[in-house]
């Protein structure tokens, strides 16, 4: 679509938004993949692309188990500053979209999420609270709740025994003293993401996979689809038989295999879809 269209104009964006919400409608199983591009629109620094954290970070110095163990106070310094930034963000429309998608769908719609930023969940809160409100009933915000399958950034965990908390408070990187320590075996405590080189949550990964191997459509929203096993979850929709519907605002390695592919602003697009409906 070009600008001077106008949102909703061009022809085939209009036909592309219609083909997925009828793929989303005559599903009876929908799993959707998240990724740090729709949070983009919230404030949150995406990783790769222009304007991402790793072209002025390098991943290998602040992501992976090596860098903590080598310079945990740079590590903690760089998560510190991100949580700073997205405590300051909110959901935006297609965070939104998605919380009233699963909550129209109980059990019937898995939101698997990359990020590590919270916002699917603040998004499922104010949706259901925002119902209820309408409604004068309860409506309990957990079926729009995602699989964090890279962790949550708001969280601490030990670096070596199963502790995970909330984290308490800013963390004062700038001497060693200040870094957080475990309060059952002393060791450091480090933010509760997963770095490159380690496994995933095996229950949460397993949960991701057998809702993408369950669905009859796969939702594929902000994610440049390259880090893996992530990345798997529309594929194993695919091998089944599911279709595949993208939004990005580029092409990724997964837009020339998908059934829809919608190239715009998640917050956009995703409205639109839930609109068709
Ligand atoms: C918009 C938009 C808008 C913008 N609207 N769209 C070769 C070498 C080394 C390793 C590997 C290798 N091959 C495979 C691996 C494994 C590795 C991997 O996949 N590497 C690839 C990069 C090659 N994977 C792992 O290491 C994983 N673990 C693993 O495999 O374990 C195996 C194991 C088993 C048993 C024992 C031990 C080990 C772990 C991966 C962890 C990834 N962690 C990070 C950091 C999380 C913590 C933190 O936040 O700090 O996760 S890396 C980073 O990438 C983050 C993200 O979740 C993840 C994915 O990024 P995402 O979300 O796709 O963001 P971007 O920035 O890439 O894309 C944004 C997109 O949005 C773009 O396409 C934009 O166009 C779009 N966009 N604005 C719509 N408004
Ligand atoms: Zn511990």
């Amino acid at each position: 679509m070009s600008e001077q269209d106008g949102e909703g104009t061009d022809p085939v964006e209009v036909r592309r938004v219609a083909d997925a919400a009828a793929h989303i409608r005559d599903a009876e199983r929908v799993v959707v993949l998240t990724g740090a591009g729709i949070s983009a629109e919230s404030g949150v620094p995406t990783f790769r692309g222009t304007a991402g954290l790793w072209k002025s970070f390098r991943p290998e110095e602040l992501a992976t188990p090596a860098a903590f163990v080598r310079d945990p106070r740079l590590v903690w310094e760089w998560y510190g500053w991100r949580r700073a930034l997205i405590a300051e963000c909110s959901p935006n429309a297609a965070h939104r979209a998605l919380a009233s998608l699963a909550l129209d769908r109980p059990g019937r719609c898995t939101i698997v999420t990359q990020n590590v930023d919270g916002l699917h969940h603040v998004a499922a809160r104010e949706v259901a609270t925002g119902r209820e409100a309408a409604t004068g009933g309860d409506v309990s915000p957990e079926p729009a709740f995602p699989l964090e399958v890279h962790g949550a950034i708001h969280r601490d965990r030990c670096s070596d025994c199963a502790f995970v908390d909330d984290a308490p408070g800013p963390v004062d990187a700038t001497s060693d003293l200040g870094l957080p320590s475990c309060p059952r075996c002393g060791a450091l405590l480090r933010p509760d993401v997963v770095w490159f080189g380690e496994a995933l949550d095996p229950n949460t990964l397993e949960a991701a996979m057998d809702a993408a191997h369950e669905a009859d459509v796969c939702l594929v929203v902000g994610t440049s689809a390259l880090v893996y096993p992530a990345a798997s979850v529309p594929t194993v929709t695919a091998a089944g038989g599911g279709a595949v519907i993208e939004v990005n605002l580029e092409p990724t390695p997964l837009s020339r295999s998908a059934n829809v592919s919608l190239l715009g602003r998640a917050g956009d697009l995703l409205p639109r879809i839930l609109e068709a409906l």
